[in-house]
Formats: structure tokens, sequence, C-alpha cells
């Protein structure tokens, strides 16, 4: 049954010239690729419980942190059946199901099966990432870039069988997975030979990449960092390294909102990368003073990365991943409420009059761009996101609080 205050909102954006069954048709189509690292604290199940490393940090002690790969596959379930939608599912490597302990260098296809399978059961598509920190070779916050050849080899080995680990997944859904690269690799203090670390880091990526896969099985990403605790001084793979690289090699350029200085709009910079690669990753973060990994709220800045998204025609182009892990508030909540902000923000772009504001921006019409942009801030978003939620079965409000909450008091004896 339609609700009277859908109708009301359909009439209200069809004034605009805009129809919110085309919105809500596209919009279910957009798949968000959940992070399987909110559910954890970043901690994965190698029986390592040392923390994240790489100067990547969750922070804060709720109760029902996921221990087991069962564990965390149940707390997925409870939150997919509360994001409206078909959806991905973004995993690490030292997130493997198995009873072996194979070293990061000796992972294999079956040691991830389990997690096939049940992304298969559940209708979710898989990303990969290999890991490059919380490891001992990974201490000296170098890995493809360290000057120790034997290290460096080490996480080249790692980095390949990830890449036969992700296109083996790949095959496995009938489409491609993505496989992301990011090294904490970098300098405390001001180095003196930036040159060489980053000649390494290029030449390790170079061997890794090497291998020719089929762009329907596996898509590479490179994601850069401005800076990191512990690496304040110098990334090695900064974004204009990676903004090269992405471009002269044909992987895909992941963009982290965390990953720039501050001020920086990461919005304004999809247009320009995306003149010159083909496709883009998104870490959709919030940063707070740094990159600090808050949860994304439905803020200007995720406002403004999906009205980028839709009105520069990005979306067929452009995956969307989360990455944000807080360990202060129910995990599942975090996940539940990260994911439906990203999928409400892409509502609001989707209900704009976009071809109104553009051409009133070709006749240099500024004044009305500026009337128009702040006036469809008052129009009725929530009824059209309920109206969603409700087709999808998913709860909203009040109901949506309770069964966050039920489901949190359920979990939260792990200890
Ligand atoms: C770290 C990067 C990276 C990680 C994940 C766990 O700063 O953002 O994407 O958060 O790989
Ligand atoms: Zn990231």
């Amino acid at each position: 049954m339609t609700r009277p205050d859908y109708t009301a909102a359909q009439e209200a954006f069809a004034q605009w010239g805009v129809d919110t069954e085309a919105a809500l048709d596209r919009l279910a189509t957009i798949p968000i690729s959940v992070h399987c690292w909110q559910g954890d604290d970043v901690v994965g199940f190698e029986g390592v419980t040392a923390g994240s490393g790489g100067g990547i940090q969750a922070t804060g002690n709720h109760p029902g942190r996921a221990r087991t790969p069962d564990e965390l596959r149940a707390d997925l379930e409870f939150a997919y059946a509360n994001i409206p939608g078909n959806h991905r599912l973004n995993l690490h490597a030292s997130y493997l199901d198995s009873d072996e302990t194979p070293e990061r260098d000796a992972l294999e296809y079956k040691h991830f099966a389990p997690w096939v399978d049940w992304a298969k059961e559940n209708g979710l598509g898989l990303d990969f990432n290999p890991t490059f920190f919380a490891h001992p070779k990974a201490d000296d916050n170098l890995t493809l870039a360290h000057p120790d050849k034997g290290i460096r080899d080490f996480w080249i080995r790692h980095g390949q069988i990830c890449r036969e680990i992700a296109v083996r997944i790949g095959q496995e859904q009938g489409s491609a997975c993505v496989n992301n690269i990011w090294v904490p690799d970098g300098f405390k203090d001001i180095p003196v030979d930036r040159m060489t670390a980053r000649a390494r880091l290029e030449a390790s990526l170079d061997e890794m990449l090497a291998q020719r896969f089929d762009k329907t099985q596996l898509l590479d990403a490179v994601e850069s960092k401005l800076f990191g605790l512990g690496v304040e001084a110098c990334t090695v793979g900064s974004h204009e390294f990676y903004l090269g690289y992405a471009i002269r090699k044909g992987t895909l350029l992941c963009l982290d909102m965390g990953h720039f200085h501050p001020t920086e709009n990461i919005a304004d910079k999809l247009s320009s990368v995306a003149l010159s690669v083909d496709e883009i990753l998104l870490h959709v973060s919030r940063p707070m003073r740094w990159d600090s990994d808050h949860v994304i709220l439905l803020n200007d800045d995720i406002l403004a990365m999906a009205q980028e998204l839709v009105f520069a025609d990005l979306l067929g182009r452009t995956h969307i991943g989360l990455d944000f892990f807080d360990a202060t508030i129910s995990r599942t909540a975090a996940w539940v409420v990260g994911t439906r902000n990203m999928q409400k923000a892409l509502l609001r772009a989707l209900l704009q009059p976009m071809e109104m504001l553009q051409s009133r921006e070709a006749e240099l019409n500024f004044t009305d761009r500026f009337i128009l942009t702040e006036e469809l801030k008052d129009l009725p978003y929530g009824a059209v996101w309920d109206a969603f939620c409700e087709r999808q079965s998913v709860p909203t409000g009040l109901t949506l609080l309770n069964t966050l909450n039920t489901y949190q008091a359920s979990v939260a004896d792990r200890s």
C-alpha cells in the first residue's frame, strides 16, 4: 500500500520535474561495498589480538565485538537485513576462515571459500584487500618500499596471492572482485631520500601487478594517503604517487575521504580524476581532525560526494566502498546507519532537478542556482526514503532503533 505521505512527496517532487519512482528504481541498483572490519575493530582472524597496526586504530570497547567468522557473518546478516537493497562485502585478507594458520605469503583461495559460499547464499558480491599491516614484517612501517629485499619480496608475494584469490572470487561470483591495495609505508620523521622509497614502491607494485587478469573478474585499485599515525612526515604512496600510477598502469584509484588535508573537498576530486582513470573506488569515511574513521553521517561531505556521483554521471564507473570503524557504539548499528546514510545521500542526489540546476549554471545565472539549491533543501526526502525502506521491508525510525538495540543486547555478552 502506498502511504499518503509518499504520495504527497511524489507530487511535491513532480512539481520540480523529478520522478521519485525513477529515483527509487535507480537507488535499488546501487551496491555499497560494506567493509568487514567495522565488525571487529580491524582485528581479523589470524589469531593476533595486538590491534590493527599501520597507524589505523579503532577506539572504544563497546561489548559485542565479533570474535570469529561465524559471529562476524551473523552480525553482517543482521546488518544487511536492515539495509535496503543488494550490497557487497569488502573482505580483508586477515579475515580468513580456516583452521589453518597460514602466513600472509601462503594464503590460498580455500581459506576464504566459506566466505564465498556464504556470500552466494546471501546474494552478496565480494571485494577483497591484501593486508599489509598488523604483522611483524610491517613493524618498520615499510612493506613494499622496505629497503630489505626479503621483506619486499614477502609482501609482493602476499599481494600476488591476494590477486589470485580475488580473481577466483570474481570467477565464482561471476562479476569483478575489486582488490584494493593500501600499504602503510612511510616515515615518522623527515626522510632524506623520498625518491628511492617511491621507486621501490613502484617496482614492487609492478611486480605484484605483472600478471594480467580479466577485468570482468578482477579490478585492482590503489589507495593513497596523506599521512598516518607514526608516518607523519612522509607517506610513500601519496596522492600524486598513486594518481600517476593509476593513470599509467590502468588500475582503479581509491579515494579515501580521510586521506587528504582536512580542508580538501574530496567530492571535487571525482570529476578531475574521472577524466584520467576509467574507474574509481571510494572509501567513504568521516575524518575528524585526522583520519579518524568516524562513522559517516548524512552531512555535507557525504551529500556532496553523492551529488557529484550522480551529476557527473559517475555511478557506472565508481565502486562505493565504506571505511570507518567505531568501537564506542554498537558495531552493527554503525554498519547499518552508516551504510544507510550513504544511500540516503544518493537518494537526495537522485531527487535533485539536475537539468534545471545545470542549465541555470550554464547560463551563468548563479542567483537562480543559489535560490534553487536552498529551496530544494526543504523537499520531503524523508518520505521517499521511508517508502524505499518499506518496499524493501527494512525498518525506519523508532522501529529501527528498537531493532538495532535488541540485536546489540543479544551480542553484548561476548567477551
Ligand atoms: C587505512 C586505509 C585502509 C584501511 C583498510 C582497513 O588508512 O584507509 O583502507 O582502513 O584497509
Ligand atoms: Zn581506506
